[in-house]
């Protein structure tokens, strides 16, 4: 392997902490796009530069550049957004964007089709709200995750905390984002400094993402972060974390040295040492991770070539303590819990499937016009889930049947709604046609596969089985696909990989069934799986586990022998 700095590591380094010339590419009026080493830089920002890609061979046939516009990624730690901010999302997308929101699997907003010329207007936007879009992509900490559902643990109010001061923590230092997109003025907790004390200059080999979770729920997929903490409480106080390390999910078709991984637990950390217990574990991947060859970037790359013993040991020298072992615990779901729900202080909470994570307005399906005149008067929280999901929280009982009927009357009320337990269980990423790294569509295409799917589960009475299905339009791994008991990534237009096996708690990957299928073969292929699951489950039996226990697949036990 070369000892050559990939490209991305040169431009960050020659970028004066991410600014290179974005002043000079944003006032070029001849071009919607950046310049090139700046493409790398906006990322740091929270914002990709994108082509519209249905429209790409006809823009090339006329002799015209692509549609470049931007996505921007706007962070919400532990997805807890405010009525304000969720209106000030849906204006901005109106009058910026394509007059949609997509709520991520990493509990933040995008916005996507913002012009060039529209991007600070964009920002300044939402920062009027106290939201900003820093690190949202790039080689640094992304959206800290957390445990959204506000009624589960009286200790939630603490893990959220622990979240956000991770979160502050690992936000990059530099003055630049204040100085491009918001005249200087910094309105962030945030100590701003032209150094990273933390990340250095070049930042990050890498992206990095952390998430929290309190058992018995897994519902932002911690094993599969390159952090993953687990809240331990006893007796409704928090007591600290365990800590799983080097997870991540991309992979690469056709490098079986690429694979996805699932986190190793190396210890339990108390609460107030959990964000130095971060910052180190960072330090280590800035000092130890691959900067030559994106590809083997990651901390879980790091952590296999090192051997996790030696990254243990070192984590533990720069901490200047050993981690005790890990406490015990358990989870059961990777998944919502739907419906309303209530709480002590009397506050109702209302958690709402939203397909694809798409917030727009359809024909007859009123969601985002019903969702924005709910922002007017809900005094409680819009909580964004990591499976693309919305929970209206800490809804007033005055407000309850008032939510319920504007609801309703767009359409969008979950009763009235096409969801079975395998479509509300269904995540699929964005893909085409935004998306540059897509074979295949994803968002656009689940919804009418699950309306055939969901003939097969009717038929065989399995529309009450939540089974986790996940779709991407090629093996990056956004919608998290290899931790679907079904997952089904995209290999070329209309073709897909299919992978069984993963289980419902989130804590063990699929594997690969049948390759390069389409419609048809999807439906050929798992129309006898699951007739067979209806017929010969065991009681409580999920189907990830039942595929597995039928030998249909292997158990995937550890990511080095996902392709075996
Ligand atoms: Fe992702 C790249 C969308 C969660 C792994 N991801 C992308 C880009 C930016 C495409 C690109 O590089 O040009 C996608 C933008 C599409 C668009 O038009 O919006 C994109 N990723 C998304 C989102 C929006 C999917 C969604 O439908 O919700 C999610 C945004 C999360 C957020 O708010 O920060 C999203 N991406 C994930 C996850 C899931 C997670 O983090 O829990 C993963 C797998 C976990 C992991 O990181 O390993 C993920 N995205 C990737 C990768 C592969 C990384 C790797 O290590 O190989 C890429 C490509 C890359 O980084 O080079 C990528
Ligand atoms: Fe794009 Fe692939 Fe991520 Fe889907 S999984 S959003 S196609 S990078």
């Amino acid at each position: 392997m070369s000892s050559k700095p990939s490209e991305v590591e040169v431009v960050k380094d020659a970028s004066n902490y991410l600014r290179g010339s974005i002043v000079e590419s944003l006032g070029n009026r001849i071009t919607g796009a950046l310049n090139h080493d700046d493409t790398h830089l906006i990322k740091f920002h929270g914002s990709y530069q994108q082509t519209d890609r249905d429209l790409d061979s006809e823009r090339k046939r006329q002799k015209l550049e692509p549609l470049f516009s931007f996505m921007i990624r706007v962070r919400v730690p532990g997805g807890a957004a405010t009525a304000p901010q969720w209106q000030r999302m849906t204006e901005l997308s109106d009058e910026y964007g394509n007059g949609t929101i997509k709520l991520t699997t990493r509990q933040a907003f995008q916005l996507h089709g913002v012009l060039k010329r529209d991007l600070k207007s964009t920002i300044q936007g939402f920062n009027d709200v106290l939201l900003d879009s820093i690190a949202g992509c790039g080689d640094v900490n992304r959206n800290v995750m957390c445990n959204p559902n506000p009624h589960e643990s009286a200790v939630h109010q603490q893990v959220y905390e622990a979240a956000t001061a991770i979160s502050a923590h690992l936000t990059p230092r530099t003055t630049a984002y204040w100085e491009l997109w918001l005249n200087g003025e910094q309105q962030t907790t945030t100590e701003a400094a032209d150094e990273e004390p933390i990340y250095g200059k070049t930042y990050l080999p890498r992206k990095f993402k952390i998430a929290l979770a309190i058992p018995p729920y897994n519902d932002v997929d911690i094993f599969a972060n390159d952090i993953g903490l687990i809240a331990i409480e006893e007796n409704g106080r928090l007591l600290g974390f365990n800590v799983a390390v080097g997870g991540g999910l991309g992979m690469t078709f056709g490098m079986p040295e690429t694979y996805p991984r699932l986190a190793d637990l190396i210890g339990f950390v108390p609460a107030d040492k959990v964000v130095e217990l971060c910052e180190k574990v960072v330090t280590i991947q800035r000092d130890w991770g691959n900067r030559e060859n994106r590809k083997f970037s990651r901390l879980k790359y790091t952590i296999d070539r090192v051997g996790l013993p030696v990254f243990q040991a070192e984590l533990n020298q720069r901490l200047g303590y050993d981690l005790i072992p890990a406490r015990s615990y358990r989870f059961e779901s990777s998944s919502d819990a739907f419906g309303w729900s209530g709480d002590a202080q009397g506050l109702s909470h209302l958690t709402l499937f939203i397909e694809g994570g798409r917030i727009h307005d359809l024909p007859g399906y009123g969601l985002k016009t019903a969702l924005s005149e709910i922002a007017n008067f809900h005094t409680g929280d819009f909580r964004l889930t990591g499976n693309q999901n919305l929970i209206l929280a800490n809804i007033e009982a005055t407000h309850r049947s008032r939510i319920q009927a504007i609801l309703e009357a767009h359409g969008a009320w979950p009763g009235t709604a096409r969801q079975t337990a395998l479509r509300q269980n269904s995540l699929a990423c964005v893909a085409l046609n935004t998306c540059s790294q897509a074979f295949a569509e994803a968002e656009r295409y689940l919804p009418q596969l699950l309306d055939k799917l969901e003939t097969v589960i009717r038929t065989h009475g399995l529309a009450q089985a939540g089974i986790l299905i996940r779709m991407t339009g090629c093996p990056n791994g956004c919608a998290r696909p290899y931790l679907g008991e079904i997952g089904l990534v995209g290999k070329a237009p209309g073709r897909y990989n299919l992978y069984l096996g993963a289980n419902y708690a989130g804590e063990r990957l699929n594997k690969l069934y049948r390759e390069m299928l389409d419609e048809e073969g999807i439906l050929r292929e798992l129309t006898p799986l699951l007739a067979a699951y209806a017929a010969g489950r065991n009681q409580d039996e999920r189907f990830g586990d039942f595929v597995i226990r039928q030998g249909y697949v292997a158990a995937t036990t550890h990511g080095l022998n996902f392709h075996n």
